[in-house]
């Protein structure tokens, strides 16, 4: 079994690439909801969701959200005078009102999601990292910031004070990660942001214990090409954590604890002998991923490259 810590749009085309390289079937991933928000009465896991539908076949090619989907709702709720900068299409808000009526009903969220993937024809196991309500607060000069009012609604534009994840502390693992992460053949760290993505997956308590007890069979891949995040404003998340350089190395010290191997683009190669002082080993390849091919060319390198 192959377990995946993954966020939203770089992880799972990490993610996308396993099943592709190794099947669904032998697969799990562990899932960050951190980004999660309550939109118009809706629970949204964006995270989640990218994975279930990248999985299904039925992203957009954006990389969030249904494929061809329309925004008439959107557009209607707009009308009204509401806030309609979180891009929620019809089909996609389908997904967010099935999911808040189980919850109403009492289902946990790992119950909502293993009914999304059974009905969305996922193979693979997706599971959140917890059941517990976890949600990322950004603190900017102007004041705090749910996390997709900051990387949406904001743009990203501010510079980070502080990074606050509220209710990590006190969550729990979801039912079967603990249990998947001691039992992996082979655990794959997705180049998805050490901060508010991998870092709040190994921040639930207990996580990062397990992951580090397997840290022979752990490999992650960076997120950083040339010192610039492959996407998204990982630099900012990381100033905001207090860390100042940007690089492959970088990422391979934060996961110094939990992963032996390191996967960087081969243009970075000049940073492999630091990596290797950290006691981590370095792989190099191209980590892009632009299309299919690729994603699972990367997969099969990450497969090979553990052993
Ligand atoms: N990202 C955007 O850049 N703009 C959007 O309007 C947007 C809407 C959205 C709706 C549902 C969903 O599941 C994801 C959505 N995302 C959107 C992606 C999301 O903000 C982030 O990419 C992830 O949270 C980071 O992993």
């Amino acid at each position: 079994m192959i377990v995946a810590l993954a966020g939203g749009t770089g992880g799972s085309k990490m993610v996308h690439g396993l099943a592709l390289a190794n099947g669904q079937r032998d697969l799990s991933a562990i899932v960050n909801t951190g980004d999660d928000g309550e939109f118009f009465g809706l629970l949204v896991c964006p995270d989640l969701d990218i994975n279930l539908y990248c999985l299904a076949g039925v992203v957009a090619e954006r990389g969030w959200g249904y494929a061809d989907d329309t925004f008439h709702c959107l557009e209607g709720l707009s009308t009204y005078g509401r806030e309609a900068w979180f891009g929620l299409g019809d089909r996609d808000l389908a997904t967010h009102i099935h999911r808040t009526l189980l919850m109403r009903d009492g289902a946990r969220l790992s119950d909502v999601v293993e009914d999304l993937r059974a009905r969305l024809g996922v193979e693979a196991r997706v599971m959140p990292m917890t059941d517990d309500p976890v949600r990322t607060i950004i603190t900017t000069p102007s004041g705090e910031r749910r996390f997709q009012e900051y990387l949406v609604r904001d743009g990203a534009r501010e510079e980070i004070d502080s990074i606050r994840i509220e209710g990590l502390d006190a969550a729990a693992p979801a039912p079967g990660v603990l249990e998947c992460i001691r039992d992996a053949d082979l655990i794959v760290i997705a180049p998805s942001s050490p901060i508010v993505s991998i870092g709040t997956i190994l921040g639930v308590p207990g996580v990062r214990e397990a992951v580090a007890a397997r840290r022979d069979r752990v490999i992650g891949v960076s997120p950083i090409i040339g010192g610039a995040p492959v996407e998204g404003p990982a630099q900012k998340f990381l100033r905001g954590a207090g860390y100042a350089e940007c690089s492959a190395r970088q990422m391979a010290e934060i996961y110094a604890d939990v992963c032996a191997t390191f996967v960087i683009d081969a243009s970075d190669e000049a940073e492999a002998g630091a990596i290797e002082a950290l006691g981590v080993r370095p792989v190099l390849t191209d980590i892009l991923m632009p299309d299919r091919q690729a994603r699972e060319r990367l997969a099969r390198v990450v497969i090979e490259a553990a052993g």
